[in-house]
C-alpha cells in the first residue's frame, strides 16, 4: 500500500475520463474498503470483522437486547480505534471531488466519520454514525467526539443509550434513503469505492444510477457484483487508484477550463 500509481497506468479510455471529468453531477458510494488503508478493518473476507465476531450478537437489535454490555464493549473498542485512525488519500480525493462537481454527494455505509474529517460536506450516512448515541426510550440523539466511558451509557432520562447505527433487520432512516436515492438517480457518474455491495438497500444505489443513464465507476481491491454492470472497474487499493484517477481528470480540457487555477500535475 502507499504506492504512487501512475495516472497513465489506469485502465480507462480517454473518452471515459473526459465524460467523468465533464459531468455536472456525481456521487460516491463508499464502504469499509475506503477506510481500510486508514487501518479500520472491513467486514467481509479474510481478516474481516465477521470472521472474528458474530454479527447476530453484535449487529442486530436482538443481540443488543440480549447483551447490551457486550455490544457496547465492541462499539467502545471500535470508537477508540477509529479515533486513533486518520483519513487516507482516498478520503481526501473524494473531498476534493466535491469542489469540482456542481452537485456531489458522498453516500457512505461507514459509520466512522472519516469523510467529514477529510473535509467532505455533503455526506449521507446510510448506516448511521458511531459518534451519535440514541436513547432506546424516546429516540433522543446526542453527538459525541470521544469514546463512551461508562458502558452501557445512559440517557439523562435514565434509559439506556444505543449506538445510532443501522443493524441487520432495521430499516434505514426514510430521509436518508430518500436523499441517497435522489442523488443516485441524478448522478451522471457514480463512483463505487471499497464496498462488497452485498448489503441492501445501499447495494441498489449504483443500479439506480445505471438505470437512470449514469456511468458507474468501481474502485475495489477485488471484483464484486457491481463489476458485472460497471462502465469501468479499477481493481486495486482506493488510496492509490483514486489519486491516480483524480490526476487523470485534472488533465482533461473540461477540468482545466472550469478550474484554471488548480494545477494539473
Ligand atoms: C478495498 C480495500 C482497499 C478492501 N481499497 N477496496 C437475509 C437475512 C437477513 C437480512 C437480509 C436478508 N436478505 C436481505 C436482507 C437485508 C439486509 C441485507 O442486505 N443483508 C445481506 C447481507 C443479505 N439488510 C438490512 O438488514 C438493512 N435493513 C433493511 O433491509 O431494512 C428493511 C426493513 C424495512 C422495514 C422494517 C424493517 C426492516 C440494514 C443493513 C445494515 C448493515 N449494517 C452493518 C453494520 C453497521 C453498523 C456498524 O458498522 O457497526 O453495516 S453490516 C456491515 O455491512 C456494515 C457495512 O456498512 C455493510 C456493508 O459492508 P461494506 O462496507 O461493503 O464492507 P465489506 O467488508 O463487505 O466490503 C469491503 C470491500 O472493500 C470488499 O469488496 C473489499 O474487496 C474492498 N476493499 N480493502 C479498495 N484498500
Amino acid at each position: 500500500m502507499g504506492r504512487d500509481l501512475r495516472a497513465a497506468d489506469l485502465d480507462l479510455s480517454e473518452d471515459l475520463v473526459n465524460r467523468i471529468a465533464g459531468a455536472r453531477s456525481a456521487s460516491v458510494l463508499t464502504g469499509a474498503g475506503v477506510s481500510a488503508e486508514s487501518g479500520i478493518p472491513t467486514f467481509r473476507g479474510a481478516g474481516g470483522i465477521w470472521e472474528k465476531y458474530d454479527f447476530r450478537k453484535l449487529a442486530t437489535p436482538q443481540g443488543f437486547r440480549e447483551d447490551p454490555q457486550l455490544v457496547w464493549e465492541w462499539y467502545q473498542l471500535r470508537q477508540r480505534e477509529m479515533l486513533k485512525a486518520s483519513p487516507n488519500p482516498a478520503h481526501y480525493v473524494i473531498a476534493d471531488m466535491e469542489r469540482h462537481y456542481q452537485e456531489f454527494s458522498v453516500l457512505t455505509q461507514n459509520i466512522d466519520g472519516m469523510h467529514e474529517r477529510a473535509g467532505s460536506n455533503n455526506v449521507v450516512e446510510l448506516h448511521g454514525s458511531i459518534w451519535r448515541l440514541r436513547c432506546v426510550r424516546d429516540g433522543l440523539v446526542t453527538q459525541t467526539d470521544t469514546p463512551v466511558e461508562e458502558i452501557p451509557p445512559l440517557c439523562q432520562c435514565g434509559s439506556m443509550l444505543r449506538p445510532d447505527v443501522v443493524w441487520f433487520g432495521e430499516p434505514l432512516s426514510e430521509d436518508v434513503v430518500e436523499a441517497a436515492s435522489r442523488a443516485a438517480a441524478s448522478s451522471e457518474v457514480m463512483f463505487v469505492v471499497g464496498t462488497s455491495a452485498v448489503v441492501y438497500p445501499a447495494a441498489a444505489l449504483p443500479i439506480i444510477t445505471k438505470n437512470s443513464g449514469g456511468l458507474v465507476i468501481e474502485v475495489n481491491a477485488e471484483p464484486t457484483d457491481v463489476t458485472t454492470y460497471a462502465d469501468a472497474s479499477l481493481m486495486g487499493f482506493a488510496g492509490e487508484i483514486l489519486p491516480a484517477l483524480w490526476k487523470r481528470m485534472r488533465r482533461t480540457e473540461s477540468f482545466m477550463k472550469e478550474h484554471p487555477f488548480i494545477p494539473n500535475w
